[in-house]
């Protein structure tokens, strides 16, 4: 176990990972602490669309081989309300698209990147733990296998997540933090199944919002609004499937192909930021940061953003010893981040059922999607969010 390194990162999720692969191929020593094993971090199933400032960034990290073979190039999604489907077709509005390719599967990639690569990456620490972060000489204090271990270092990168210890190390009284909690939450199915349709369909029904997603050709991932007080053990597969197949058009009910699900589970939506997100030298990346609710598909791919600020503001500290990036790094990530948030809260309000809504916001929200799908305007503003905006 090495005692001291570079920059510490804690959490091997996507940020953890890709930040790790991007200072590695800058010749940058790190060491990752993750409080997980492996095959816990690689069964969390969660995101699913790739941005291309994302796959931008797992190609720099040398990680895009299979994500480039296997991952599906959407030009467009469908929006689904009354009965029928309306399609935005990215490529014709701004000519750009995303990918479909499961945050499993990138973080499975960069774990073999790291493996490969030979830098240390400890699974199943313990009582990991932050200190001096606000000196010049940051220590990372943890527990493996039985025993204590001290890692010193130069910068600490808070990769862990909403849960994790980083944002916790910090003073209440140095953050200021913005939240939203919705009341209702996603009930998510993984199933072997074909997808329904060759593109995402995002539905707005009166019993609530649906999504029809994918991982491949023959696996599907499905997601239903549900109370936020609801049990994903209160749903059998065939009561998901009946309340899915309800909130979507006539033509992708009866297309719809059922099967056993893999993975069944249930998301709060929340929309969440601290600021700043850096403290002398601790760097907050990812969610440890800010959270998003799922519905624009932004969680990952602000996590690869933030990544990719950092690990240039790192570069540039130990190659030219400039710290200008590193100082601007909390500002540069918060316009970034606060973009994504707007839009994530704008289309959860656009297409979920809120349980307080009254006739007059019903009224609204139909307006504004009768608006959109016939505004070329307004789905072209759509398109340049959902494909990200520019780094
Ligand atoms: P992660 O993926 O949460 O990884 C953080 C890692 O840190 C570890 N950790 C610690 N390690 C050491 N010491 C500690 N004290 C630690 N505490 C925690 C954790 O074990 C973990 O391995 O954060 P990261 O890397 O910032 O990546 C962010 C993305 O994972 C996230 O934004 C998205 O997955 C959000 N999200 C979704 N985003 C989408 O775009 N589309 C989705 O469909 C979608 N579904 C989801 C989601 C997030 C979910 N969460 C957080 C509950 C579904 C769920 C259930
Ligand atoms: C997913 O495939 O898991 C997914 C896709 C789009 C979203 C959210 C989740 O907006």
């Amino acid at each position: 176990m090495p005692r001291a390194t570079r920059v510490a990162i804690i959490g091997a999720g996507p940020a953890g990972l890709l930040l790790g692969q991007l200072l590695t191929v800058a010749g940058i020593d790190n060491v990752i602490i993750e409080q997980r094993s492996a095959e816990h971090v690689l069964g969390r199933i969660r995101a699913g669309i790739l941005e291309s400032v994302t796959v931008d960034a797992l190609a720099r990290a040398g990680v895009d081989q299979r994500l480039r073979a296997e991952g599906l190039r959407h030009h467009g999604i469908e929006l689904s309300y009354r009965g029928a489907r309306h399609r935005i077709d990215f490529h014709a509005l701004i000519g750009r698209d995303v990918t479909v390719y499961g945050q499993t599967e990138v973080t499975r990639d960069l774990m073999a990147a790291r493996a490969a690569s030979g830098m240390p990456i400890v699974y199943e620490a313990t009582d990991v733990s932050l200190h001096d972060f606000d000196t010049d000489r940051p220590r990372v204090t943890f527990r493996h296998a039985g025993s204590a271990h001290e890692l010193a270092c130069d910068y600490v990168a808070g990769c862990d997540g909403f849960h994790g210890v980083s944002r916790a190390s910090v003073p209440e009284t140095s953050t200021r933090i913005f939240e939203r909690v919705y009341p209702f939450g996603w009930l998510g199915v993984l199933s072997e199944t074909p997808p329904v349709a060759d593109e995402l369909i995002y539905a707005s029904h009166e019993r609530g919002f649906a999504l029809c997603s994918m991982r491949s050709k023959t696996r599907s991932r499905y997601y239903v609004q549900v109370p936020a007080t609801e049990r994903a053990e209160a749903w059998s597969d065939a009561r998901f499937w009946d309340e899915l197949r309800a909130r979507l058009d006539p033509a992708a009910a009866q297309a719809l192909v059922t099967g056993p699900s893999i993975e069944k589970s249930i998301a709060p939506l929340r929309s969440f930021v601290c600021e700043p997100m850096r403290f002398g030298r601790l760097f907050l990346a990812g969610d440890a940061a800010h959270i998003v609710p799922p519905t624009g598909a932004k969680g990952l791919n602000l996590a690869a953003s933030d990544v990719l600020y950092l690990a240039d503001g790192l570069i540039a500290q130990y190659q030219r010893g400039d710290p200008a990036e590193l100082d601007a790094y909390s500002a540069k990530c918060l316009r970034r981040v606060w973009k994504a948030e707007r839009f994530s809260w704008w289309m959860t309000a656009l297409l979920h059922r809120f349980p307080d809504a009254d006739a007059f916001a019903h009224r609204i929200q139909q307006a504004e999607l009768d608006y959109l799908v016939g505004s070329e305007a307004a789905c072209r503003a759509l398109a340049e969010n959902y494909v990200g905006l520019p780094a």
